[in-house]
């Protein structure tokens, strides 16, 4: 039977403990397992390669993104560094303008000194995408929304020119969720997550994870990581078992305090431009209908009138909203994307995107969405 949603978050990959019956996974906090004669053995052998909560966690990952096989890292970076790895020098990777800096950081300044070559392109338009194309091209790459100005990609329309041309396609889905949207559903070879975001959802684990349907490439996959050995601890995969539990509970208030937030920044006399996917003027907005359920937590602002000084004054003065990096946790983020997570990126790159030095991006919360307005109010000034 194919459970819905809230049921396969609670309950996938998951059975009562073999051993004692507990309901809730155990943290299987060892390194090594016994082994009755040499390579004689219960599935486990040794916890970078396997470990039973890491399964867990692993099948519960796989089912909320409709895929057949799941694989947790200990970092979303650590994951994106497993796909590269399929590469060899010479290839070439078609990817977005608009990227999380860390991504943009690895593409830039750790592939390429190997000879890959990475081709930036907008990839709100599929055309754009297919136009790039060249023979050598062995990789794309695509963020949506895209982090920090919610770009949006149209997921199944790329699918089919990666299908056409035969290249490997990887939609990282950090910013969406699975309860948003379903990349692998619409085309794509690889889901990737940054783990640390919503489906962990409570800022205390880093982690990362690759949902995928083709079990050759799983195979693949699964060499390398347990060869390079970039997996998670038991601890932080039962923590984020535990998180996924109320994954589209949290979805659901993250979606309405969003809404609620981009409603009241829009317009704002000290708000020059506002980026959220539910505006039906933001450009994405149909492909975001079409592809998403909802449209998610994340705000982005760009301040009217404010230099650097202003914007870091402004940042500053919040109370309920945090000034951080990260997002996606149950606590409300401001961050300074230009000095923060998007520090890596030359300046007139990303200025030519928009991530310039008055852009604020919002995570929001799910505190009460009054108390955030009234947070706002305060920096801002009411509308
Ligand atoms: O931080 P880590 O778990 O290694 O994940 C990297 C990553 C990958 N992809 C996207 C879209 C991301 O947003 C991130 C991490 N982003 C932040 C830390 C941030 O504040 O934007």
């Amino acid at each position: 039977m194919e459970y819905k949603f809230a049921t396969k978050a609670i309950h996938a990959g998951q059975e009562a403990d073999p051993a004692t019956g507990a309901v809730m996974t155990p943290i299987y906090q060892t390194s090594t397992y016994k082994q009755a004669s040499p390579g004689e053995h219960k599935g486990f052998e040794y916890s970078r390669g396997t470990n039973p909560t890491r399964q867990a966690l692993e099948g519960c990952l796989a089912a909320l993104e409709n895929g057949k096989f799941g694989l947790a890292f200990a970092s979303g970076m650590a994951a994106t560094d497993t796909v590269l790895r399929l590469l060899k020098p010479g290839d070439e990777v078609l990817t977005g303008d608009d990227l999380y800096g860390g991504s943009y950081r690895i593409f830039t300044k750790v592939y390429a000194q190997y000879g890959i070559n990475f081709v930036f392109v907008d990839t709100s338009d599929a055309h754009a995408v297919e136009e790039a194309i060249t023979e050598k091209t062995k990789l794309i790459w695509v963020e949506t929304p895209t982090n920090p100005t919610l770009k949006l990609a149209d997921i199944a329309a790329i699918g089919e020119v990666a299908k056409k041309y035969e290249i490997l396609y990887v939609v990282d889905n950090t910013f969406a969720s699975p309860y948003l949207q379903n990349p692998l559903d619409l085309g794509a070879d690889i889901v990737m997550h940054s783990a640390t975001k919503y489906l962990n959802g409570h800022s205390d684990v880093v982690m990362g994870a690759l949902v995928l349907n083709d079990e050759a490439l799983y195979k693949q996959l699964w060499f390398y990581y347990n060869a390079c050995g970039g997996t998670p601890g038991p601890q932080d995969a039962f923590l984020v078992l535990r998180g996924l539990k109320t994954l589209h509970v949290r979805m659901r208030a993250h979606c309405e305090n969003g809404r609620k937030v981009a409603e009241f920044l829009k317009g704002h006399p000290k708000v020059e431009r506002v980026y959220w996917p539910g505006f039906s003027d933001h450009p994405g907005h149909e492909i975001a209908q079409k592809q998403m359920r909802d449209f998610g937590g994340m705000v982005s602002i760009v301040l009217k009138d404010a230099d650097l000084q202003e914007t870091f004054r402004i940042a500053s003065r919040f109370k309920v909203f945090t000034l951080a990096e990260s997002l996606g946790g149950v606590e409300s983020l401001v961050n300074h994307p230009a000095t923060m997570t998007h520090g890596s990126i030359p300046k007139e790159v990303r200025e030519s995107v928009g991530v310039v030095d008055n852009l604020l991006r919002l995570s929001v919360g799910i505190e009460d969405g009054d108390d955030l307005i009234a947070d706002l109010e305060q920096v801002l000034g009411e509308r």
